[in-house]
C-alpha cells in the first residue's frame, strides 16, 4: 500500500517556503496530497481554483503530488483518503504554540500524526501575507515565489 501524507494550508498564494516543504515531503512519501483548506471567513487574493492551478503547475516535477481543496476538518480529509500523517513546516518559535495545539487536537480527534519539518532558513521569514503586503507596495518578491506565481501575483495586484 502507498504511504501517504498531506501538506495542508491556505496557499494564497503558494510561496517558495511552502514548495520547499512539499518537495521534501514528496521525497519521504509515495504520495503527497496538498490540501487547500477552504476558509469562508477569509477572502483570498486568489480563488481556491486559482490556488490549486498554481500549486499543480509548480509541483508538477515532483511527480507524486496531488492537489485538492477541502471544506471542513483536516482530520476528515485524512480519514477519507487513509492519510496517517500531516507534514507541516516550522518557521520559528512563533509558529510553535499554534502548530502544537493543532497537532494535539488533530491527534486527539482521529489519531493522525503531525510531523514538523524545519524550514529552509532562506525562507524562515516568509509568509503568503507578507509577500502580498510587500508586493502591494511595489516591493520585489520575485525571489520568494515560483516564477508562475510571481507572474500571477503581479497581474492580480495590477488589476486592483
Ligand atoms: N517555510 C516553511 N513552511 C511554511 C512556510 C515557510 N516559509 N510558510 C508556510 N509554511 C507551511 C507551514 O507548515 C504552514 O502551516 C503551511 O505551510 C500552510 O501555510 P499557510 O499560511 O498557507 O496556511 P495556514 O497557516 O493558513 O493553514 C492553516 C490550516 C488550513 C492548515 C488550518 O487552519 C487547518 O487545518 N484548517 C482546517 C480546519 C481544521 O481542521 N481545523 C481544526 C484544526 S485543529
Amino acid at each position: 500500500t502507498l504511504r501517504r501524507a498531506v501538506c495542508p494550508g491556505s496557499f494564497d498564494p503558494i510561496t517558495n517556503g511552502h514548495l520547499d516543504i512539499i518537495g521534501r515531503a514528496s521525497k519521504l512519501y509515495d504520495v503527497v496530497h496538498v490540501a487547500v483548506m477552504i476558509n469562508q471567513s477569509k477572502k483570498g487574493l486568489f480563488t481556491v481554483d486559482e490556488r490549486m492551478e498554481l500549486i499543480r503547475e509548480v509541483t508538477a516535477d515532483c511527480g507524486n503530488v496531488e492537489v485538492e481543496s477541502f471544506h471542513g476538518l483536516l482530520v476528515d480529509f485524512c480519514k477519507q483518503r487513509d492519510i496517517p500523517a500531516i507534514v507541516k513546516g516550522l518557521r520559528a518559535v512563533s509558529d510553535f504554540d499554534y502548530e502544537l495545539q493543532m497537532a494535539q487536537m488533530n491527534n486527539g480527534l482521529s489519531g493522525v500524526e503531525t510531523l514538523f519539518v524545519p524550514t529552509n532558513p532562506t525562507y524562515s521569514f516568509l509568509s503568503s501575507s507578507l509577500v502580498k503586503e510587500v508586493a502591494t507596495w511595489g516591493g520585489d518578491v520575485s525571489h520568494l515565489l515560483p516564477p508562475p506565481v510571481h507572474t500571477a501575483l503581479v497581474e492580480r495586484l495590477g488589476q486592483k
